[in-house]
């Protein structure tokens, strides 16, 4: 086992990492950024070290810093959360070089996923349903239009190098091809450095279902169920949970092999996340694959009873999956909300100081945050506060115990979600598990019109 860790990022996540690290007896090592000296990471880690300004490009980013501090602290491992350097192939290369243990996939494994066409060739080859599509980037126009006459209009454009949802274009017929397929590309450039984008069948009221796949050094593989992530806004997500109300145990065994064997086929290891499009008729279609502990983990660690950043650190270190496929049981319902600080309403962010700070608990609640009373939230990273994650015995008992913990969370000094979670968690169709992508903008237009109208 890893004598030392390096944990390359910052908020509940480095927090997550760190309190696995103790229950395993590895030393942490804190990097932070010059808005971070207050943070709670740097407090629970044994060593931390400030690695540059407050900009994320100056510290979180900055490969050279990382890499150095690992090995002035004699670090052998480096865990690096989600986001920042988390799905960088090269950051995964750098440590490679530097005989420091990336807590991840290879970089191979990282670059050929990283590559959005290319990832969906691949799963295709292995046996996982796609959608009809480009089988790479489209590049000219002929190319473009002989494409989405093949597959029938309306199809969607997407950058190769994207993920996420940034630079997607909807095109409905042959007019508006061309123009889309350029602003995608302009937008992909920017955004991601690489113009290329390729086209795919667009399915209007999909719903986002991911998988949780876990896989030693050694050619074991299992999964770890479905979460359901439908609930987005602006391809954020909001709320998740598991499992998906679609979802029937023979349907999870079913889908679960192939993603397993396929997953065993491209040599994967450590943790990773299958990301399927499921239509109306609950075809799932393979659309991309996250290389990185996600931030909705917890969901899926509270119905499988699994750590799964604890057995991260254990396949890094390469040791043999400590599960079985068929000791793996499914027990209730776990959902999990994001407690962002932004304006519920207009969804500007709202950095500052908490003034006041009350975690509810009980039966069935986590609290994943690196929160506290008169913490400030520095303007600098993304918004979130707290995940509060609850677990039932149903999803009623989940939705019900949810409201309540929503209810006794004290917060202020911020503006939050958390009216909006309550919001949602009382509307009809998601009692009735009636949701799909296009659930929270029908919502808030419905509640535009509705203050329009008072
Ligand atoms: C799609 C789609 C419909 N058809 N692909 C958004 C996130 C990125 N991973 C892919 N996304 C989508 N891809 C096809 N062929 C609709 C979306 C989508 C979406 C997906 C999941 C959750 C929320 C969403 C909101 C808008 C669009």
């Amino acid at each position: 086992m890893f004598r030392k860790v390096l944990v390359a990022n910052r908020g509940e996540i480095a927090l997550r990492v760190i309190l696995a690290c103790k229950e395993l007896g590895i030393q942490t090592v804190a990097i932070f950024s010059e808005a971070d000296r207050h943070a709670l990471h740097v407090r629970f880690a044994d060593e931390a070290v400030c690695i540059g300004p407050a900009r994320s490009i100056d510290s979180y980013l900055n490969i050279p810093n990382v890499i150095s501090t690992a090995e002035l602290l004699n670090a052998d491992a480096i865990h690096p959360g989600y986001g920042f350097l988390s799905e960088s192939a090269y950051f995964a290369e750098v440590c490679e070089a530097s005989r420091i243990k990336f807590i991840g996939p290879s970089a191979e494994a990282i670059r050929t996923m990283g590559d959005k066409a290319r990832a969906r060739r691949e799963m295709d080859r292995l046996g996982l349903p796609v959608l009809p599509g480009s089988a790479d980037a489209v590049h000219t126009e002929k190319e473009a239009v002989s494409t989405a006459e093949a597959i029938g209009y309306p199809v969607i454009i997407k950058a190769v190098a994207g993920g996420g949802g940034r630079g997607m274009r909807v095109v409905e017929n042959r007019t508006g091809l061309l123009a889309a397929l350029k602003m995608a590309q302009t937008e992909a450039a920017s955004a991601f450095g690489v113009p290329h984008c390729y086209i795919e069948k667009f399915i209007g009221r999909a719903r986002h279902v991911e998988f949780q796949v876990m896989a030693d050094e050694y050619g074991n593989v299992i999964q770890l169920g479905e979460r359901e992530c439908s609930i987005q806004r602006r391809h954020q997500k909001l709320i998740e949970e598991s499992p998906s109300i679609i979802m029937t145990p023979s349907l999870r065994e079913e889908i679960g092999a192939r993603v397993v064997k396929a997953v065993r086929e491209v040599g994967y290891t450590n943790v990773g996340t299958l990301e399927f499009l499921v239509d109306e008729r609950k075809n799932f279609y393979f659309m991309e694959m996250n290389t990185r502990v996600q931030v909705e983990h917890p969901v899926t660690e509270l119905v499988t009873g699994i750590d799964i950043v604890r057995d991260q650190l254990l396949i890094a270190a390469g040791e043999r999956l400590p599960h079985r496929q068929e000791d793996i049981q499914f027990r209730g319902h776990a959902l999990e909300c994001r407690i962002n600080a932004e304006d519920p309403v207009t969804h500007k962010p709202s950095p500052g100081k908490i003034t006041v700070w009350h975690a509810p608990g009980g039966p069935g609640v986590r609290i994943d945050t690196a929160a506290y009373a008169e913490y400030v939230i520095p303007p600098y990273y993304d918004s979130l506060i707290a995940k509060l994650i609850v677990h039932g015995a149903t999803r009623d008992e989940a939705i019900k115990r949810m409201d309540r913990a929503l209810d006794m969370f004290v917060l202020e000094g911020v503006k939050s979600t958390i009216p909006l979670h309550r919001q949602i968690l009382r509307h009809p169709d998601f009692l009735k598990g009636d949701i799909h992508t296009k659930f929270l903008e029908h919502f808030e237009d419905r509640r535009a019109r509705a203050v329009e109208l008072a």
